[in-house]
């Protein structure tokens, strides 16, 4: 096979520039070891930031987030006895939406069909080679055990955190940041119609809990746990119990309504950071060149963003010949990753409880300034609602 663009991995990252790509008019083949059903339906992220939402609106792709989603002025901050609004719109004039990471794929995936994107699912054995000449190619075996290959002008590796494209970048050349949290997020939907009008981020002495959506009948909630965590542990009513307490069940009358749990699962938390985003005709975005602890919900906004930086950097290179963009594809696309990576960082920090007391007063101390001055809670929400595309 031959085209110009060979995408490895069909998660947003991959779907977003294959689409931003062809309506520039430049060919791209995108390869995935899961099948669509798979990719279709894992529950990850919640949140878009208001430049995500700006970029889907500017290719068509806003229709059913605005028709479907819902818009979300701020966000609830609390600990015991207190609970404040962070006004983002009267903060930044930006707001977000709650549309599931679910959604924006099935989105991208129609828009993909509609425009007879090649996409190759279940494939095996992805190897890329060549990437410091011209003629890059992938490698592969599709899913009726044949031997594939592709030969491209670029190789893009949005092969997410476990994809085979950033371990390409030479050793020698590499270099890697990565912070491990002592915790974990026990996650779970639950068919039962959200308590809040907006998501609520909790530190409570117990550990973190948040309250989430993705409809008007279901529930996202996250509760800190220890890292290792069995998930077999926690029964339903053990997980509605702890939510209640950390969430503030009864305070000024607020109440959590449990439901049925239809998913529950443990997920590790990480940051994470590898560079250069490029090397050759290998460019890096979204998970494959970093990851976020997900208490900031910025992951799939950055992939969002690194996308809407090399989408025109690529059009540049091929169609124009013109390989400007293309080098200033890595710094400019870390400047944002290393404001995201600190953001998510930051909120992480100060709301999950450790078991040192110092941090516990810091982290109530740095709760009631972001509540309580304009600067503090217009730096959160500047950062929340988003950074414009290029920041
Ligand atoms: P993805 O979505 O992981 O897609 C990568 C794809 O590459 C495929 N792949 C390969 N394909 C071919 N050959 C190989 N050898 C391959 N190896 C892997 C994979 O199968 C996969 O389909 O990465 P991408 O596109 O960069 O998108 C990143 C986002 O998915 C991720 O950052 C977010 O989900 C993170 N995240 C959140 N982000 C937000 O912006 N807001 C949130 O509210 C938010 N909440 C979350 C989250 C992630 C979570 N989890 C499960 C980690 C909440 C959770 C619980
Ligand atoms: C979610 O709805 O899954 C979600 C929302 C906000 C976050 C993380 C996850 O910070």
């Amino acid at each position: 096979m031959r085209t110009q663009v060979a995408i490895i991995g069909a998660g947003p990252a991959g779907l977003l520039l294959s689409h931003l790509l062809a309506q520039d008019g430049v060919e791209s083949i995108v390869v995935e070891t899961r099948s669509a059903e798979y990719v279709a339906s894992r529950i990850r992220a919640g949140v878009l930031e208001h430049s995500t939402v700006e970029l889907l609106d500017s290719i068509g792709l806003g229709g059913r987030l605005r028709a479907e989603g819902d818009e979300h002025g701020g966000i609830h901050l609390q600990w015991p006895g207190e609970r404040h609004h962070v006004d983002f719109v009267d903060l930044t004039g930006r707001s977000v939406w709650v549309y599931g990471q679910t959604e924006v794929q099935k989105d991208l995936v129609d828009a993909r069909a509609a425009g007879g994107q090649q996409i190759h699912y279940e494939i095996s054995e992805t190897a890329l080679h060549d990437l410091e000449t011209d003629r890059p190619s992938v490698t592969f075996v599709d899913r009726d055990g044949n031997a594939q290959r592709i030969d491209a002008d670029v190789v893009v590796g949005c092969d997410g955190s476990f994809g085979p494209s950033r371990a390409s970048v030479p050793e020698r050349l590499r270099e890697t940041w990565e912070r491990v949290y002592p915790y974990s997020w026990l996650g779970i939907l639950a068919d039962v119609a959200p308590s809040t009008d907006e998501l609520i981020y909790a530190w409570h002495p117990d550990g973190f809990g948040m309250h989430s959506m993705r409809s008007a009948t279901v529930s996202r909630l996250y509760l800190q746990v220890p890292n290792g965590t069995d998930v077999d542990t926690w029964s339903d009513d053990r997980i509605w119990d702890a939510l209640a307490m950390r969430l503030g069940h009864g305070q000024d009358g607020w109440e959590l309504t449990p439901g049925p749990i239809t998913e529950k699962s443990v997920l590790p938390m990480r940051s994470f950071v590898q560079t250069p985003m490029r090397h050759g005709r290998l460019f890096l975005a979204g998970d494959a060149a970093h990851i976020v602890p997900p208490t900031g919900a910025k992951g799939l906004n950055l992939a969002v963003a690194d996308v809407g930086v090399l989408a025109p950097a690529l059009v540049a290179l091929l169609r124009d010949k013109d390989d400007r963009l293309a080098d200033s594809y890595a710094e400019v696309a870390l400047r944002r990753v290393w404001r995201c990576t600190h953001f998510s960082w930051w909120m992480t920090t100060m709301l999950h409880t450790t078991d040192d007391p110092f941090d516990a007063q810091l982290q109530l101390s740095q709760l009631r300034w972001v509540t309580s001055s304009a600067a503090g809670a217009t730096g959160l929400a500047e950062n929340y609602a988003g950074l414009p595309i290029g920041f």
